[in-house]
């Protein structure tokens, strides 16, 4: 039997590099399109690389850019790809406010550009396309839980050109017959997560003051809550809406939502360590209430955290919470991973990493030391 080829955007991200293995565990061709860097930017797909020489293989990577339609047309006409994952994207929400044309042009404009390129290519009917839309498109907060009919309310450049990207997978979908869905996913986390998110940021600065390699660490808002699941989960169900009889928009999330502040309490948690919290807005910190593991030793009173407002956004989106009720019921998506085993693994893995920077520093090697 023919493998079935999927060609996946932004495949050297946290998302990319999940989808392409369970893609690639599903019997599947992969197609990768990444970015030219200066150094190796394939940390996450590494595991995944076949060398090119070999015969038989089932996963590529391809030179692409959003920006760049003559590319993504050409790539598009070369892979002839049955499912087109489109999850590459300037991603970080605070970054937007400083690059909100670039942004737009990427996330909005780009995928357009795939949509565009279907069409001229006349593979309507051949290539499905999966919209990594987002929760962020709710922003303010207009309803709770978020459903696939809450009104979007985007509150940053972002979020802005994401409901574009949104519209004209929606609109390509109407007019042109093509199987284009969005998957409007609530924030995804993993051990693999951008260090500059909220949940990793805080996991690796966990596991770095637990382990003495560094004093304290600054957050922005910490009475934002956010709906979060494990990538894992999600990237399985990016496939599975593909494999939906009629193409639609799903919203894929947990339903259970928990304040910044929360987060990093479960993470010291994770080190046996309990936090306590005193002041309000910029003046509130974080300090060792207790510690009961003799491996991470910490004095009590010790102030791990501080609010730093250059994290705070110039707007800001308070509140998440999806209901998957249709995910659930038309797809039979059950996630594996709660909140509780998504810190765990993230905190396991960080120990982990933490430790061979501890091991390096011991042995007089410089280490990183870039926190944002
Ligand atoms: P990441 O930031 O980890 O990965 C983004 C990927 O896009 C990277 O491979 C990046 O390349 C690539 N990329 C960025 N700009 C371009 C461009 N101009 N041309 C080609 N590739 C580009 O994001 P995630 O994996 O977390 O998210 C995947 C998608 O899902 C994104 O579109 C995101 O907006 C969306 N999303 C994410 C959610 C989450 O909670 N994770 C929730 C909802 C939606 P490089 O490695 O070179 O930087
Ligand atoms: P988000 O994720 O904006 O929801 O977008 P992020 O982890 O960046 O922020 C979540 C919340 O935490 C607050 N916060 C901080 N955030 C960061 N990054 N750094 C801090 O120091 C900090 N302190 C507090 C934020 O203000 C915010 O309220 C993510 C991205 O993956 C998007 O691409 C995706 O679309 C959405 O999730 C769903």
């Amino acid at each position: 039997m023919k493998k079935k080829v999927a060609l996946i955007t932004g495949v050297t991200g946290q998302d990319g590099a999940y989808l392409s293995e369970f893609l690639l565990k599903k019997g599947y061709e992969v197609h990768g399109v990444k970015r030219r860097s200066s150094l190796f930017n394939t940390d996450r797909i590494d595991h995944l690389y076949q060398d090119p020489h070999v015969e038989d293989r089932n996963f590529f990577l391809h030179y692409g850019d959003l920006t760049d339609s003559t590319n993504l047309t050409r790539l598009i006409q070369e892979v002839q790809p049955d499912e087109i994952y489109n999850l590459a994207a300037m991603s970080h929400v605070h970054v937007s406010f400083e690059m909100p044309e670039y942004t737009g042009n990427a996330d909005g404009l780009g995928t357009l550009r795939l949509l565009e390129a279907i069409r001229l290519l006349g593979m309507e009917k051949k290539t499905r396309i999966y919209q990594a839309s987002t929760s962020e498109l709710y922003g303010k907060v207009q309803e709770v839980p978020q459903t696939e009919k809450t009104p979007f309310y985007p509150r940053s450049p972002y979020a802005v050109a994401k409901m574009y990207a949104y519209w004209i997978t929606v609109n390509y979908r109407e007019a042109y017959g093509i199987y284009a869905c969005n998957g409007i996913l609530f924030n995804h986390e993993s051990p693999i997560r951008g260090e500059t998110f909220v949940t990793r940021k805080i996991t690796r600065a966990t596991s770095r003051i637990a382990l003495g390699l560094q004093d304290k660490f600054y957050l922005g808002n910490l009475d934002a809550r956010r709906d979060w699941g494990h990538a894992k989960d999600y990237v399985r169900m990016m496939w599975m809406i593909l494999q939906a009889e009629e193409a639609e928009d799903w919203v894929i999330a947990t339903n259970k939502t928990t304040t910044v502040r929360d987060f990093v309490r479960m993470s010291f948690a994770e080190v046996g360590i309990e936090l306590e919290f005193k002041g309000e807005g910029v003046e509130e910190k974080a300090f060792v209430k207790s510690c009961s593991n003799s491996e991470y030793q910490l004095p009590i009173g010790k102030e791990v955290l501080s609010v730093d407002p250059k994290y705070f956004r110039p707007t800001e989106v308070d509140l998440l919470i999806g209901d998957a009720t249709k995910a659930k019921e038309k797809l039979g998506w059950v996630p594996e991973y709660d909140l509780p085993a998504l810190v765990k693994d993230m905190m396991r893995s960080d120990i982990k990493l933490m430790k061979k920077e501890q091991y390096l520093k011991e042995g007089g090697y410089q280490i990183m030391n870039y926190f944002e």
